[in-house]
């Protein structure tokens, strides 16, 4: 079963003046421990050398790497798997495509985190839990309440996601979030390390209680 505490997603439009590798390898460096390359703007050739330079990196870390919506390019540079959201290609053939890889599904509905359950998905995201910008045409909030409902009821791994801040980690742990999955609060953090540092402390605090 996957096991991680701090998700971090790309988000290149949060640092401007940064490269992707430098804040993912900061990420990393405070404790990053799954790592998701999302870029819904470039074209698919630099997607490909994007993921496979994050590729290198979530290598050197032993952290797992992702590539969301692209398959071909989860598989041609032997990335740890992909994640799809519930408009992408389904569960069943992007299974059939990449065998063994890890396969995430979005989910907005206890429905769909059950839909994805059954159909063999390898973790479930469950969001956007609070409003969030970093997504286009972002489904409304499903509030904590669709949280509850994942943590009574489905087994495979789950993870938040959506406008989850240092400032709000905690209502997340508190309903029952083991792990939680960021974008802007990290990546555009102006001291990424320090920001994982703090989420990681934070999620840690709740495992030992
Ligand atoms: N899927 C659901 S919400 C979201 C994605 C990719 C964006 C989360 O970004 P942020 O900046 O952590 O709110
Ligand atoms: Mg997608």
């Amino acid at each position: 079963m996957l096991d991680f505490r701090l998700y971090v997603i790309t988000g290149e439009e949060f640092h401007p003046n940064r490269s992707m590798i430098d804040v993912m390898k900061e990420s990393l460096e405070g404790g990053a421990d799954f790592i998701q390359l999302r870029d819904k703007k470039s074209s698919k050739r630099q997607i490909l050398e994007k993921a496979r330079a994050l590729r290198e990196l979530t290598k050197q870390y032993n952290v797992p790497f992702i590539v969301n919506d692209h398959i071909d390019i989860a598989i041609a540079v032997d990335a740890d798997g992909v994640h799809l959201g519930q408009d992408d290609l389904p569960l069943q053939e992007a299974r059939r495509i990449i065998g063994n890889k890890i396969i995430g599904i979005s989910t907005h509905s206890i429905d769909q985190a059950r839909s994805a359950e059954k159909g063999g998905a390898d973790y479930i995201g469950v969001g956007p839990i609070f409003p969030t910008k970093t997504k286009e045409d972002v489904v409304d909030p499903v509030t904590l309440t669709y949280l509850r409902e994942v943590v009574e009821e489905i087994s495979i791994p789950f993870v938040p996601i959506g406008g989850i801040k240092l400032h709000n980690v905690d209502e997340v742990l508190d309903a029952g979030g083991r792990n939680v999955c960021v974008v802007s609060e990290v990546v555009g953090s102006s001291d990424v390390k320090k920001t994982c540092e703090a989420f990681i402390k934070k999620i840690k605090a709740r495992e030992n209680r």
